[in-house]
């Protein structure tokens, strides 16, 4: 396993330069061998989700058990991973998971769910199914789980909070974050489109207004609002966890929808992302955590969660600005054999060792590929994802890493391993037709939803 890693660092290694390879051609066939080496990779996934948890949630590849988010599944692994079986072309495994969906899913539940995750994995791939696959089935599904999700924006500012009881309607916790308030915009405005309700729309887009309309002086968001009085209660601002998405439905959302509130909002948020986040370092350019009133650093984590905004940047037209995050993010991965959940880039030093077969680096090369068909975003892809495939695959399933250093496996394998990674992986060689972005937007887990004509 380890005999692999050495053998594809020692040839980007030659020429003592990190890119020695990055113009060098990659074939047809290359191309080819790698999607073929992807759909490999999701077959063996599903087949342990097949064979160990079946109708449950996710897979627990080490115990071959499986794990139920709630009291009881929502189906969590078929959700996510329905699109990718239909855009990979693994017809047999789409059937299975359609038909597991259509006969099992129901969110009748005495539980209370987190709103934005069971957005994202479900509402979000119910739609695409839909979309895709045109069973109204898939739509009633998308359509009773908005409907059970809708009393959470019931707060004096519009602002959703984190949980809602599925079956009561009942809220709890009202300290929520941009992320969890703004990816959530897309998935409902969408419905609304499809529906003709605008409430949906409507409803996401005051909560997710709400904070764009709170920003500090300087133009930046914190980490946690309270709900009820509109008031930061944590003034970090960053482009990581609880905030990420936030900045990333505007830009789509503008997008989807062709509503220029979006557009106003992501330019200016933009604007001061590029003058407060960015570290510039001769490993390339970092983000880091400030102060959303001053400006001033608080820190210089950077991590794999941070690593999708050289995509957007680029997917939103400054292809330089992308270019020198997207080195920054090869960096992190290459440095640490893959890349750590988080690492202190002054320090050079990781700060959380772990991967959880996130998504984010793959879809930066992604959308750098796109942008700029430079051959280096494939020979990044093709490192980073033979590098998943060799250290994560088991003989159930794929695991996450508790320690990219010593390659220990981790027993979890997210749903967004289905949704995201693998449909990354396959996209950046894929035919560009496979994903045409005149017509589709993905969502923050990689659900391509359709550009409706304006
Ligand atoms: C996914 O669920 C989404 O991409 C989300 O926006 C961030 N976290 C995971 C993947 O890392």
């Amino acid at each position: 396993m380890k005999k692999h890693f050495f053998a594809a660092v020692s040839c980007i290694f030659i020429s003592g330069s990190i890119y020695a390879q990055k113009d060098a051609k990659f074939s047809e066939e290359m191309k080819q061998e790698m999607c073929s080496k992807v759909r490999a990779a999701a077959q063996h996934a599903w087949k342990g989700y097949k064979d160990y948890a079946w109708g449950e949630d996710d897979l627990k590849p080490l115990t071959k058990t499986a794990k139920t988010w709630y009291k009881k599944s929502m189906l969590m692994t078929p959700v996510d991973a329905f699109d990718t079986f239909t855009m990979l072309g693994l017809t047999t495994e789409a059937k299975e998971a359609k038909e597991l969906i259509l006969s099992k899913l129901d969110f009748n539940i005495d539980n209370d769910v987190q709103v934005f995750e069971i957005t994202i994995r479900l509402l979000g791939g119910l739609i695409t199914a839909y979309e895709m696959d045109g069973d109204k089935k898939f739509l009633a599904l998308a359509k009773d789980l908005a409907d059970r999700l809708m009393p959470a924006f019931n707060s004096k500012t519009g602002i959703p909070y984190r949980y809602v009881h599925l079956q009561t309607g009942k809220t709890r916790d009202g300290i929520n974050n941009p992320a969890e308030i703004g990816t959530l915009m897309m998935e409902f405005g969408k419905l609304s489109r499809i529906t003709g309700n605008k409430k949906y729309y409507n409803a996401a887009k005051k909560g997710m207004m709400y904070v764009y309309n709170h920003r500090s002086s300087l133009d930046l968001v914190g980490e946690q609002i309270d709900v009820e009085t509109g008031k930061w209660i944590n003034n970090r601002s960053h482009i990581g966890a609880y905030i990420d998405s936030y900045y990333e439905y505007l830009y789509k959302s503008w997008l989807l929808f062709g509503d220029k509130d979006f557009k106003t909002a992501f330019e200016v948020h933009n604007a001061a992302i590029k003058k407060h986040y960015i570290s510039k370092t001769d490993k390339g350019w970092f983000m880091q955590q400030v102060d959303m009133n001053t400006g001033k650093v608080i820190d210089t984590k950077y991590g794999a969660l941070e690593a999708f905004y050289a995509g957007l940047c680029a997917f939103a037209g400054d292809v330089e600005t992308g270019r020198q995050i997207q080195e920054a993010n090869y960096y992190m991965w290459t440095r640490f054999n893959i890349e750590p959940e988080e690492f202190d880039f002054k320090a050079d030093t990781i700060t959380a060792a772990y991967y959880i077969l996130r998504p984010e680096n793959l879809e930066s090369a992604f959308y750098m590929y796109r942008m700029t068909g430079e051959l280096k975003y494939l020979w990044q892809g093709k490192v980073m994802v033979e590098s998943i495939i060799d250290h994560c695959k088991h003989d159930v399933g794929y695991a996450s890493l508790k320690n990219v250093q010593t390659f220990e496996k981790m027993n979890s394998m997210e749903s967004f391993f289905f949704g995201e990674t693998l449909k990354y992986a396959y996209l950046i060689f894929a035919p560009e037709s496979t994903l045409d972005f005149k017509k589709v937007v993905l969502t923050t887990e990689a659900h391509p939803f359709k550009i409706e004509k304006k």
